[in-house]
C-alpha cells in the first residue's frame, strides 16, 4: 500500500535534511519531487496542484519551532496536508438510531462489493455489536446470491432469502420489512455491478435508493483502488446520479500507488469510509486519513501513540505536577505517578516502536526488559515506604532503609541506589524547568524516552525532536536508554 509514494516522498525529504531553515530556494527542489511523486501515483492533477501550493505556503510561512528541525517540520506539513485532502475524521455510518439501517452497496462489476458486504457484516457484528442481515439483490447473476450466502454461513451471519425473480427494489423493501419485524439493526443490501454509463441500470438503482429513502439509507460505493483515476470518475458519476454517503476502496493491498485514496474525497466530495485490504473477511479497516498519511510517510504510527498518550494521561494530574515542579517540590510520590503514567501506555518496547525512527534504534539498544523490570522494582520499593518518607526522602536513615528493604524484598543496596538516583534527579528539576519554559523540554535524563508525555508543551511531532536528544544520551551511556534513571 502506497509503497511508491513512500519511497518518493522520503527522497524528497532528503533534500531538506541538514538545512537550517526552510526557504523558498531549498524547498523548490523538494516540492518538485513531491509533485512528481503524486502525479506518478496517479493522483488527480487538481489535487496535486492545490497540495503543492498549500504545502509551499505553509512551509515558508511557518515559524521555526525550537527543537524541531526543518526536515521534521516539512514532513509534518506534508503529513497534515495529505490527511486533509483525504478528508477529515473518519465518517463511519451512524449506527445509533431507531429501526433498521439499510446499507446499499453499489459499484461497477468485480470491484469487491460482495466481498465488502461480507466484511462489513462481520465488522458490525463483532466490533459494533449490531445484528446484521445480508441481503443478496443481484438479480442478474444467480451465482452472486450463492456467493453472499456462502459468506454469511461461514460467519454465522443471518441472510435474506431473496426472490431473484422480483426486482431489486422489491427485494430491498421486503428485506427491510423482515429486518424491521425482527428488530435487526442493519441490513446490508448487495446489488449487481453496473456501469455508470448504463442509463437503464442506473435508473434501476436510483429506484432502489428512493424506495429506501424513508429509512435514511447509507449508500456505499465500492471502488477498486487499483483503477486510480477511473475510480475517482466513477465515484463522481455515481454520486451525481444517485447520491452516495460514502466510498469503500477495495484491493488496497494490491494498490501500490494510492491515487484513488488521495483524490476521491477532493474530487467527488464523498468521504472514504472503509478500506478493504485483502480477500479474507477480516481484511477491512476504517479509513483514517491521518493514519494513512502517517503510513505514506513511513513515520510509524505516531498518531496512534499520541492518541494513546492523550488517553492515558490525566491532564489535571499533569498540571498539578507542573505546579509542584515549578516550586521545586518533586517527591517520591510524584515520581511514582509519572511511572504509572508511562506504564499505562503499554510495554516500553511497543511504545518505542510507535515512535518514528525508533525501530532501528531499538535494535541498537537491545532489550528494554531491564528498564521495565527496574520500573517494577522501584514501584515495589516505593510502596514499602511510609507517606512521611515519600514526602521527604531525606529522613530515610539506616533503620528505615532496613525496614523498606525487608518490606519490599530487596537488598538494602537497592534502596540506597534508588535514593542516590532520586537525588540526582531532584537536582535536574531546576534546569529542566528552565528548559521547558524555553520551549524545548528534554526529559530524557529522567529515563523517559520522548520526554514525559502530557507534561510539556511537547506533542506529536515534537516526539521526533526529542529522539535526537535521546540518541545523544544513548551514545554516552552505552546500553542504557536515556542514560538516565534506569541505567544500571
Ligand atoms: N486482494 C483483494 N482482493 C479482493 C478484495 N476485495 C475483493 N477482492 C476480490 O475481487 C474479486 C471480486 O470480488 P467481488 O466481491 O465478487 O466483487 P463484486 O463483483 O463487486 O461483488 C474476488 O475475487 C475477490 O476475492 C480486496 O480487498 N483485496
Ligand atoms: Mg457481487
Amino acid at each position: 500500500m502506497f509503497d511508491i509514494l513512500s519511497e518518493k516522498f522520503s527522497d524528497a525529504f532528503k533534500v531538506i535534511r541538514g538545512k537550517h531553515k526552510i526557504s523558498e530556494d531549498n524547498i523548490e527542489e523538494a516540492l518538485s519531487q513531491v509533485k512528481t511523486a503524486l502525479l506518478e501515483a496517479d493522483v488527480n492533477f487538481k489535487v496535486v496542484k492545490n497540495f503543492v501550493t498549500a504545502v509551499k505556503e505553509k512551509a515558508i510561512g511557518e515559524k521555526v519551532i525550537a527543537g524541531v528541525n526543518p526536515q521534521e517540520q516539512f514532513i509534518k506539513i506534508v503529513h497534515d496536508e495529505l490527511a486533509s485532502i483525504m478528508g477529515s475524521a473518519n465518517t463511519e455510518p451512524n449506527l445509533e438510531r431507531k429501526g433498521t439501517l439499510p446499507i446499499l452497496v453499489v459499484g461497477l462489476n468485480g470491484q469487491g462489493k460482495t466481498t465488502f458486504s461480507g466484511k462489513l457484516s462481520l465488522h458490525l457484528r463483532k466490533k459494533k455489536k449490531k445484528s446484521v442481515l445480508l441481503v443478496p439483490a443481484d438479480t442478474y447473476r444467480p451465482a452472486a446470491k450463492d456467493q453472499l450466502i456462502t459468506l454469511a454461513k461461514s460467519m454465522d451471519v443471518e441472510w435474506f432469502d431473496s426472490d431473484l425473480s422480483s426486482s431489486p427494489k422489491e427485494i430491498a423493501l421486503s428485506a427491510m420489512k423482515y429486518a424491521t419485524d425482527n428488530k435487526i439493526d442493519v441490513a446490508i443490501i448487495d446489488t449487481a455491478g453496473r456501469l455508470h454509463v448504463d442509463e437503464h441500470l442506473m435508473n434501476e438503482l436510483r429506484g432502489v435508493k428512493e424506495a429506501l429513502n424513508l429509512f435514511k439509507p447509507e449508500v456505499l460505493m465500492v471502488a477498486d483502488a487499483m483503477t486510480g483515476q477511473e475510480a475517482v470518475n466513477v465515484a463522481k458519476t455515481f454520486h451525481d446520479s444517485i447520491g452516495l454517503t460514502g466510498v469503500v476502496l477495495s484491493k488496497m493491498d494490491s494498490d501500490a500507488r494510492g491515487g484513488a485514496a488521495l483524490s476521491i474525497k477532493y474530487v467527488s466530495g464523498v468521504p472514504i469510509q472503509y478500506i478493504s485490504t485483502g480477500e479474507k473477511m477480516k481484511d477491512l479497516e476504517l479509513f483514517h486519513p491521518d493514519r494513512l498519511a502517517g503510513r505514506i510517510l513511513d513515520m510509524g504510527d505516531v498518531l496512534s501513540l499520541v492518541e494513546k498518550a492523550e488517553e492515558a494521561i490525566d491532564e489535571k494530574e499533569a498540571e498539578k505536577m507542573m505546579k509542584r515542579l515549578e516550586k521545586n517540590k518533586f517527591t517520591v510520590d510524584d515520581f511514582l505517578n509519572q511511572m504509572n503514567m508511562i506504564s499505562k501506555l503499554g510495554p516500553l518496547t511497543s511504545i518505542m516502536k510507535m515512535i518514528p525512527g525508533m525501530g532501528g534504534m531499538l535494535r541498537d539498544i537491545g532489550d528494554l526488559g531491564p528498564a521495565e523490570s527496574e520500573m517494577k522494582k522501584i514501584k515495589v520499593i516505593i510502596s514499602s515506604m511510609t507517606k512521611e518518607e515519600r514526602d521527604n526522602y531525606k529522613i530515610l536513615n539506616d533503620s528505615r532503609i532496613k525496614r523498606i528493604a525487608r518490606g519490599s524484598g530487596n537488598p538494602e543496596v537497592s534502596i540506597k541506589d534508588f535514593i542516590t538516583k532520586f537525588k540526582q534527579m531532584e537536582k535536574m528539576i531546576g534546569p529542566m524547568m528552565q528548559m521547558m519554559k524555553g520551549g524545548m523540554p528534554d526529559m530524557s535524563g529522567m529515563g523517559m524516552p520522548g520526554g514525559v508525555p502530557g507534561m510539556g508543551p511537547q506533542k506529536g511531532f515534537r516526539q521526533t525532536s526529542s529522539d535526537a536528544s535521546f540518541k545523544k544520551k544513548k551514545n554516552k551511556g552505552k546500553g542504557n536508554w536515556g542514560g538516565g534513571y534506569f541505567s544500571r
